[in-house]
């Protein structure tokens, strides 16, 4: 009779900096008594992280959520912009906030994507971006997608939050699009606590993103635009120098561990486990399974409820879908007819827990609970 874990065994555990590391870095910082406005801790990160991803100019922020919504001002962006309802409040919640109108597009069953083939038939006069998801961290087509930008002249903001890390054929993620965001979120495998960043092609991008995170001041007696207060200080920035070294391992750790769920899983009827990409560079920042009902025996929430009587929280990213929320429910690009592939993923997919601190024997018993549920 398999038990339940002793302690609520959750969906992920951030990866810690050593603590006498960090009260180095600490003191270092205490005795510089410089702990926010672009420090030296925060340049060096930015240094830091634009070698890690390849990117040609970044600059680091307060959290994703902010940088995605100074994004889309860099970027002038107005009127209409296409993204996918698969994804977390965020993404769409940055269009909003610059009374900007999202226009869903479906997603590919597969990658979870926002689907190239549907996004030509949402443009209109009023479009004036493609803001795809990297969701959990599989990389979007992004040659189809640039492709239709340049058609029509669009910009393409990447909401690159889970992607920290990944590469096409050998091309860093940071690479693709105008510009591409990363949260820096303590759940994320690479963090600041809280935190995010902006990849930018063109380094005028750079220079309107650093003044809008700072109250869009331009030099000592100039104030350009209305920015907002999107700094990282200097101990966050210091959490991320001390665990960017880690990020490999971490992600390794990961790798081995989505090996053992799939192959653990690979004989549950009605599991099915995601699968790696062709050509893709991965960083397994979520390990996510979709629910057959009538294969398992029971549905998708059944088995979210039963794994909670074993202490294993899970986590439905992402039900519901953005284009259900009070919010947006109202747009026409909202229908369940319109987004039939985002519902039926919505409805069937399960997070299971994933991070570098797991032990083989708790994913072992994990995917035996999972085993033993099957057949309601
Ligand atoms: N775009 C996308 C596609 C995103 O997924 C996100 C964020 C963003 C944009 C915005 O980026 P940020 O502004 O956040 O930088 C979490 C995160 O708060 C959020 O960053 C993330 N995506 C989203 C997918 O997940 P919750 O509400 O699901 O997290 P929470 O607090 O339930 O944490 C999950 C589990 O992690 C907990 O059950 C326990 C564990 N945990 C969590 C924290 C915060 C810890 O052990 N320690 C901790 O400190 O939103």
């Amino acid at each position: 009779m398999l038990k339940p874990f002793p302690q609520p065994y959750y969906i992920t555990q951030p990866l810690l900096p050593d603590i006498n590391k960090t009260s180095e870095m600490i003191k270092m910082i205490w005795e510089s008594k410089q702990l926010s406005n672009n420090g030296d801790m925060v340049k060096q990160l930015e240094s830091e992280l634009s070698d890690f991803l390849q990117a040609d100019f970044l600059s680091v922020f307060s959290n994703g959520t902010v940088a995605l919504q100074l994004a889309c001002r860099v970027l002038r962006l107005s009127g209409e912009v296409i993204t996918t309802p698969f994804t977390f409040a965020a993404t769409v919640h940055s269009l909003e906030w610059n009374n900007i109108r999202p226009v869903f597009c479906d997603i590919e069953e597969d990658t979870f994507n926002i689907n190239p083939d549907l996004i030509e038939s949402l443009i209109t006069r009023h479009t004036t971006a493609i803001m795809p998801v990297h969701v959990f961290g599989n990389p979007c087509d992004v040659g189809r997608i640039q492709q239709i930008a340049d058609r029509y002249g669009l910009r393409v903001l990447y909401d690159a939050a889970h992607a920290f890390g990944v590469k096409v054929r050998d091309q860093a993620i940071a690479s693709f699009g105008d510009i591409s965001m990363f949260s820096f979120h303590a759940t994320k495998i690479f963090h600041t606590i809280e935190g995010g960043a902006l990849t930018f092609k063109d380094k005028y991008y750079k220079e309107r993103a650093d003044s809008l995170r700072n109250f869009g001041i331009g030099d000592s007696d100039n104030v350009m635009e209305p920015g907002t207060n999107g700094k990282l200080n200097e101990v966050q920035a210091a959490v991320g120098i001390l665990l960017l070294p880690e990020v490999e391992n971490e992600i390794a750790r990961r790798k081995a561990i989505t090996g053992l769920y799939r192959q653990w899983l690979e004989d549950v009827p009605g599991i099915a486990a995601s699968r790696d990409i062709d050509g893709v560079t991965h960083n397994y920042p979520y390990f996510v399974v979709r629910v057959d009902e009538k294969e398992y025996g029971s549905s998708r929430d059944e088995l979210y409820e039963r794994l909670k009587g074993f202490n294993i929280i899970t986590r439905k990213y992402f039900y519901p879908l953005c284009s259900d929320f009070q919010c947006y429910k109202y747009l026409p690009s909202s229908s369940r007819q319109h987004l039939p592939a985002a519902n039926r993923v919505a409805d069937t997919v399960l997070a299971l827990p994933l991070h570098g601190r797991m032990l083989d024997s708790d994913v072992e018993k994990i995917c035996a609970i999972i085993k033993s549920l099957h057949g309601g």
